[in-house]
């Protein structure tokens, strides 16, 4: 239940409604959308990645000297978990066709394929769970050009135009083209997309799109796709691997320049184990627990850029490393779920954002960064926030709109996911509003692919929210969905090709060492070592306490015990 110092508040999101219902019957839009100007002003004066130190230049690796979001230039210049002389190359622990790193939807859908098209054997490594991942929390849908007034040319251009025309053109015409394909795939392996009576897809609208192209299974549609492709891999125990809570560490390279399979960490035992692999799949997700600028996220407790370290330090190059996406309406109160997602197809069904007087202050569709900048506007600079107990501040998101357009019940019946989330706070989306804020989202960026999923280093293939350039510096709802399924695809495809005519040279983690002189050489000086595997949500003063027990080195390091190092080396 909201506190009573809020009832003022949502007395006058009442008392405004009828008249923003009745311009909510009529097709203008409810509010003016920006113009580019306006866009331009309030992307700058208030989206994040423009503050003053949101960015800095990386002093070492592939995207040396460029200016990068802060936190991911930190995490790059860090040190590694291993050095070269710690493991032991000559006698893999395993070996495989394709190892493919994460087991969300990028590395489910590769590793079928792999196995589908090519007849190969794939090792998922997973740190948590597989299906512990962003996948398993998306919710309005997955954009795909399938109706019949909408094709994947105005796809193209929607993406494009979110994408500040920056997106790289190549990876967009692969997603825009594959996305009718993926629909049949996903549907022939079990996906139960929402249909209307005559038996079609059920299509939206989401911020930026000018069809409706949104896809759904209700607001659980990541969750029905995850069990779908978790649900296909289990199937073929014999031709794909899963190895849960170990997480890779390294990539391996061989002494051509080729990847060649991962050092991983196995998160009971404490060993690390070598994997040589022919091809190598980078399907790590994104960096949302890296809660940059401080922001609370949407994403799942992995997604800590693990793939981008690994392969940076592995000499892959990244792309669009300054541009962070901040979901427009994550969760501001309750606090207990602060960040949550809040669909962006409320807002697509007609849900609209109100300030602290229940005023229209930005169109409900703009592009999300647009969107989002507006919302951080309206309570930076306007005072039109409202305050939570614990000093947030959020506007409203006015839900009970939706059944006053489209009947009672379409809330509940549409938004199952939303309303749980709410009623067991005691709140009601169909009676009140949900107060909400933006909330870090997308990693927009990523490493850099080709439409093949091919990155700079032979053998190493990326695919999903780890992989940068198709988004330019701002992802459209519904694309990631897509992205994921598209290019996990194509990664199984052009990883599974690649693996079976290469030959492997001698393995090797050279790489780490020269990493380490590199900053050495650059004159850094950090604690932080990376991956990051699980963030700490310990306060200042147990980090303290926990450092002191780790007997002064540095941190993490009394965490993971090298005994694969100490047994071979009879320590
Ligand atoms: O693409 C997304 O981020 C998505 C589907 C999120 C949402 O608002 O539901």
């Amino acid at each position: 239940m909201y506190p009573d110092y809020m009832a003022e508040s949502l007395l006058k999101v009442v008392q405004t409604r009828p008249k923003r219902l009745e311009l909510a019957r009529k097709p203008d839009p409810v509010y003016p959308p920006m113009s580019a100007e306006e866009r331009r002003t309030v992307l700058e004066g208030f989206h994040p990645d423009f503050e003053a130190s949101a960015r800095r230049k990386v002093r070492v690796g592939p995207n040396r000297d460029e200016s990068l979001t802060t936190e991911v230039a930190d995490l790059l210049e860090s040190h590694a978990w291993l050095r070269s002389n710690q493991v032991d190359l000559k006698k893999p622990d395993f070996e495989t066709d394709l190892l493919i790193i994460g087991g969300g939807g990028a590395g489910c859908n590769a590793a079928l394929v792999a196995m589908k098209e090519h007849g190969l054997r794939s090792i998922i490594a997973t740190k948590l769970r597989m299906g512990d991942a962003n996948t398993m929390m998306s919710q309005g849908g997955m954009q795909a050009a399938v109706s019949r007034t909408d094709s994947p040319t105005r796809h193209y251009l929607d993406a494009i135009g979110g994408g500040h025309f920056e997106n790289k053109p190549e990876l967009v015409r692969a997603l825009t083209e594959d996305g009718p394909g993926v629909v049949k795939w996903l549907e022939d392996l079990g996906v139960c997309w929402d249909k209307e009576q005559d038996g079609s897809l059920k299509t939206m609208h989401g911020g930026g799109t000018s069809r409706k192209r949104m896809l759904s299974c209700r607001d659980y549609t990541g969750a029905m796709i995850m069990r779908t492709l978790m649900d296909e891999v289990r199937n073929h125990p014999d031709m794909i691997e899963v190895k849960e809570f170990m997480p890779a560490v390294e990539l391996i390279m061989d002494d051509k320049g080729h990847c060649a399979g991962a050092v991983l960490y196995d998160m009971e035992s404490e060993e690390f184990f070598t994997v040589k692999a022919k091809s190598t799949v980078v399907a790590t997700g994104g960096y949302g627990r890296l809660h940059i600028r401080g922001y609370d996220t949407t994403n799942h407790y992995g997604a800590t850029g693990d793939g981008l370290v690994m392969a940076y330090r592995a000499g892959a190059k990244l792309m669009y490393m300054d541009s962070v996406q901040y979901h427009p309406t994550g969760v501001s109160f309750p606090e207990q779920i602060a960040g949550f997602l809040v669909t962006e197809a409320i807002r697509g069904a007609g849900g609209q954002p109100l300030n602290k007087d229940g005023e229209l202050f930005v169109f409900p569709r703009e592009p999300r960064d647009i969107e989002a900048s507006a919302i951080i506007r309206e309570c930076v600079q306007n005072g039109g926030g409202v305050p939570t107990p614990s000093g947030r501040v959020g506007v409203w998101l006015d839900s009970p709109l939706i059944d006053m357009l489209h009947g009672e019940g379409y809330t509940e019946k549409h938004f199952p996911a939303m309303y749980r989330q709410f009623i067991r706070y005691g709140i009601d989306i169909t009676k009140l509003p949900m107060l909400i804020y933006p909330s870090l989202h997308y990693q927009n960026g990523g490493i850099e692919i080709n439409e093949r999923c091919e990155t700079d280093l032979p053998g190493l293939y990326v695919a999903g929210e780890a992989s940068g350039g198709l988004h330019g510096r701002n992802r459209l709802m519904g694309n990631s969905v897509l992205d994921y399924n598209v290019f996990g695809r194509r990664a199984g495809k052009y990883a599974g090709e690649y693996a079976k005519k290469v030959k492997l040279g001698k393995l090797s983690l050279a790489h780490l060492d020269s990493y380490e002189k590199e900053l050495a050489d650059a004159g850094v000086k950090t604690d932080l070592v990376t991956p990051v595997l699980l963030p700490s949500y310990a306060p200042e003063d147990v980090r303290k306490r926990q450092l002191l027990r780790a007997d002064n080195e540095l941190p993490g390091t009394s965490v993971l015990h090298n005994r694969l190092h100490d047994e071979r080396s009879g320590a």
